[in-house]
């Protein structure tokens, strides 16, 4: 029986489970739309800005959320977070993209599935409206965000999945006091993605000052748990789009 208190504490920790998630890169063929007409270009962005539009009135209305940043580096050129109720949803919202006139200068790049997760190493109640706040967030409009997928080692030695739970609970501690360093800088959003993609993990960090992901991701790999179990995939980082800039990169 769960919660039995004279049993053994199971292996896995209870995790909540909020919105479900889809992280996703796009290149844009800049090639291809810049030999568009002028009136085929406006009509276009005017249309994915709608698109936009309708994701902004669901968000100012809390029922869902998204971000929409410029990728740096090679690794694509827009980076859109989806976050909504459902994974029905989320394929709607991707699918609906799809569909835009600007779909076809977007080649996707990178995609990561996964659900927003809270795991209770620490006690918390479920209720409270930091917790609530975490599983169904409204996404800050910061400057900068950073996305990575990680998993935690499962290796003879370094086994995250065959560690004793105190001993778990030790390292998460030590974990989430780092963390809690940059609460003023850094907003973190985990999402579990054990059974929808690739990695076991996905961690969303937002900032004003793009140097604080440089700061707790260097702090983090001394801590045990990452220094030990991390695993990492490919970093993906940002920088905001509003309306304007967004005019800006499709000039
Ligand atoms: O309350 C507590 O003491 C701990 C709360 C907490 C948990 C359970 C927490 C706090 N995290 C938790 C779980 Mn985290 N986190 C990461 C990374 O780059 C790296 O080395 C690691 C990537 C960062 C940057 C980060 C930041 N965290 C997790 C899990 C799931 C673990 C599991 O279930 O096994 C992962 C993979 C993970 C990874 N973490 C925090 C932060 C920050 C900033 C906090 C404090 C946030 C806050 O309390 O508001």
């Amino acid at each position: 029986m769960p919660g039995a208190a004279n049993e053994e504490q199971p292996k896995a920790v209870l995790t909540y489970e909020g919105w479900f998630s889809l992280h996703a890169t796009y290149r844009i063929n800049f090639q291809m739309w810049q030999s568009w007409t002028v009136t085929e270009r406006k009509a276009a962005l005017l249309e994915f800005k709608r698109f936009i539009a309708d994701l902004e009135k669901e968000h100012e209305a809390h029922k869902s959320s998204y971000a929409l940043y410029n990728a740096s580096g090679e690794k694509g050129d827009l980076l859109l977070w989806i976050l909504q109720p459902t994974l029905e949803e989320v394929n709607a919202v991707k699918t609906r993209l799809h569909k835009l006139k600007i779909a076809a200068v977007l080649e996707a790049t990178s995609s990561f599935v996964s659900v927003i997760e809270v795991s209770n190493y620490m006690q918390f109640d479920i209720n409270h409206p930091r917790v609530q706040e975490r599983l169904y967030p409204k996404i800050p409009r910061l400057r900068y965000m950073c996305f990575y997928p990680m998993s935690k080692k499962r290796e003879q030695g370094d086994n995250w999945f065959m560690t004793d739970r105190a001993e778990r609970g030790r390292m998460m501690r030590s974990h989430g006091q780092i963390g809690r360093k940059y609460e003023d800088v850094i907003k973190e959003f985990t999402t579990g993605a054990c059974g929808l993609d690739d990695w076991e993990w996905g961690i969303t960090l937002m900032s004003d000052d793009v140097v604080q992901f440089k700061k707790i991701v260097y702090e983090m790999r001394f801590d045990e748990v990452s220094a030990r179990f991390g695993l990492f995939g490919s970093f993906t980082v940002g920088t905001l789009l509003d309306d304007q800039s967004l005019t800006a990169l499709f000039a």
